[in-house]
């Protein structure tokens, strides 16, 4: 298995319960996935932390307390650490280690697993849980290497403190991250630069306390709301109406009431704004709106408005203060449409009109998501074939979950599954118990080896790519769709048909006797 984020650990508990022996490999230091890295300043999960957490124990559920409506990383590793201290789940994991390959032997069918440490395990499974936003993009920009200062991904975030005071930093991106960290930046560098691409969409957190009230109503009825977390992902007050059936004045104050509630509850003030432009026009409209009344100087404004992609098909951004930090003196926003960087050199970002000398260069350029992590693997199947050249026109697999000539390899949360478009802990929970009742399945009818047929695996990317082109999300160049890394083809990554359809789905399979798979 490789991987101990929140996948890995699951995993590693339930084939644990299931009495299988189980290896797994790790490259950071101690469990936590993302919430290991991502320890850059501001960082905080885009989901309510009660949502974002196990469902699987009772005695978890209980004993654990949450600070915040939106949890801060370290406290999301603390729970991690936790998870992985009660099952005592570390001393089957190798951590620092990399997994270079995983190759399947035909004659024997089983996997050979080759780590960076010199491990060689043979096992007849191999589970990926290897994140989904795990491999880091840095931009590609000439002369990045010359630069002398400090440069740092928050994605791989350096573990002391970093201080920025009486420093020229400079950010690269706006996406979650950048939204993130920039205003926590601004408050004590001497200067902040923001390189901005393209402006993103921000909704304000309104991140407080949880209070006791709302541990106790969360903990009394949970298992309501887990069951309720099952079919929609996120729990979110879901509009029954079309904002194109309201009048201006409805729409208006749906939208100012939920932007004063906070979170991604605005996404859903009518339920057809991922699938309407007209509609999704409205309410990106609105957030223009509040742009230019947070931001005094009407120029500053009109350069954070997003006006190319519709809004929430790049992920919407939860934010504290964002827009408001481009007031401060100590702040520039530098436009990189009109003025796109030209190199950076040994102690400055260089663009088309000026140089910003700079101390510290923060990138928060975002991963190669969904596959890049598995094509870091050299992953071979029958017949010798690379996942790597499989996958070259993009990823084919059967419910995401399993690809033709990899047999008995299980992808967890990764393309062709609701992942990153789900709330990760309930997608994961899902293909965990999925996976762990595919194996007991095979140990009952005595099958040695699963993989999906081609038609099943060719279907199920005909309906992933049928699925995405029916609302607005591959108008934009998001990582879903793999723009931000040059060269990756242009493909839908995730299942946009809604955890609660794709779970139905992998139920009539398993209650059709796994459809779409053979069995050896
Ligand atoms: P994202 O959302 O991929 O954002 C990356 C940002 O970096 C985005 O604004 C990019 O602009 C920008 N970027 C990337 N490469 C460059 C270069 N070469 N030059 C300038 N700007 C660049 O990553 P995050 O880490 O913020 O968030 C990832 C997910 O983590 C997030 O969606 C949540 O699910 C949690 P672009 O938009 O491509 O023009």
């Amino acid at each position: 298995m490789v991987g101990a984020g929140f996948a890995g650990l699951y995993m590693l508990y339930k084939l644990r319960q299931m009495g299988i022996t189980t290896r797994g490999f790790e490259l950071a230091s101690d469990v936590g996935g993302v919430w290991f890295w991502n320890r850059y300043p501001g960082a905080t999960c885009d989901v309510e932390s009660q949502q974002y957490s196990y469902s699987f124990s009772d005695e978890l559920e209980n004993e654990w307390r949450w600070s915040k409506k939106y949890a801060p990383q370290p406290e999301i590793l603390a729970y991690l650490k936790h998870v992985a201290d009660k099952f005592d789940l570390r001393r089957d994991i190798s951590f620092e280690t990399r997994v270079e390959s995983a190759v399947f032997d035909e004659k024997t069918g089983l996997w050979e697993v080759k780590t960076d440490r010199g491990d060689h395990v043979v096992a007849p499974f191999c589970v990926m849980a290897s994140g989904c936003l795990s491999v880091t993009q840095l931009p590609q920009i000439p002369g990045i290497e010359n630069y002398k200062g400090d440069v740092m991904h928050t994605g791989s975030w350096p573990h002391h403190d970093v201080d920025f005071s009486g420093r020229r930093v400079g950010v690269i991106g706006t996406g979650s991250s950048g939204v993130q960290a920039i205003p926590i930046i601004a408050k004590t560098a001497k200067h902040l630069t923001v390189f901005q691409r393209t402006p993103n969409f921000v909704v304000p957190a309104r991140n407080g306390v949880l209070d006791d009230e709302a541990d106790r109503r969360w903990k009394d009825n949970r298992k309501e709301l887990r069951a309720r977390a099952r079919v929609v992902g996120t729990l979110c007050e879901f509009s029954t109406k079309g904002a194109l059936d309201a009048t201006p004045e409805e729409r208006e104050n749906e939208y100012s009431r939920r932007w004063a509630g906070g979170g991604v509850n605005f996404v859903h003030s009518f339920n057809n704004i991922y699938t309407n432009q007209a509609a999704n026009d409205t309410a990106a409209e609105f957030v223009r709106g509040r742009i230019r009344e947070a931001v005094k100087d009407p120029a500053v404004a009109e350069r954070l408005c997003p006006k190319d992609h519709p809004l929430g098909t790049k992920r919407i951004c939860i934010g504290s203060d964002y827009y408001e930090t481009y007031n401060r003196e100590n702040v520039t926003l530098v436009d990189l449409r009109s003025t796109p960087i030209k190199e950076i050199t040994k102690d400055a970002v260089v663009t088309s009109d000026a140089t910003y000398p700079i101390d510290m260069l923060v990138c928060a350029t975002g991963y190669d998501a969904l596959t890049g992590a598995l094509e870091a693997i050299d992953i071979r199947g029958r017949n010798g074939l690379a996942l790597k050249d499989k996958w070259k026109a993009g990823p084919r697999n059967y419910l995401g979950l399993m690809t033709v000539d990899f047999p008995n390899m299980f992808i967890v949360a990764g393309p062709g599954s609701p992942s990153a478009l789900a709330n990760m802990a309930v997608g994961i929970e899902q293909h965990i118990e999925w996976i762990a009742d595919c194996i007991v399945h095979m140990q009952e009818r005595n099958a040695s080896l699963i993989e999906p047929t081609k038609p099943a695996e060719d279907q199920w990317v005909v309906h992933v790519n049928e699925e995405a082109n029916k609302t607005l999300f591959p108008k934009a160049n998001s990582w879903y769709v793999g723009a931000n890394i040059p060269g990756k083809p242009r493909v839908f990554l995730c299942y946009t048909g809604g955890i609660g359809r794709y779970r139905v789905k992998c139920e009539e399979v398993v209650a059709g006797g796994y459809t779409g798979f053979d069995f050896q």
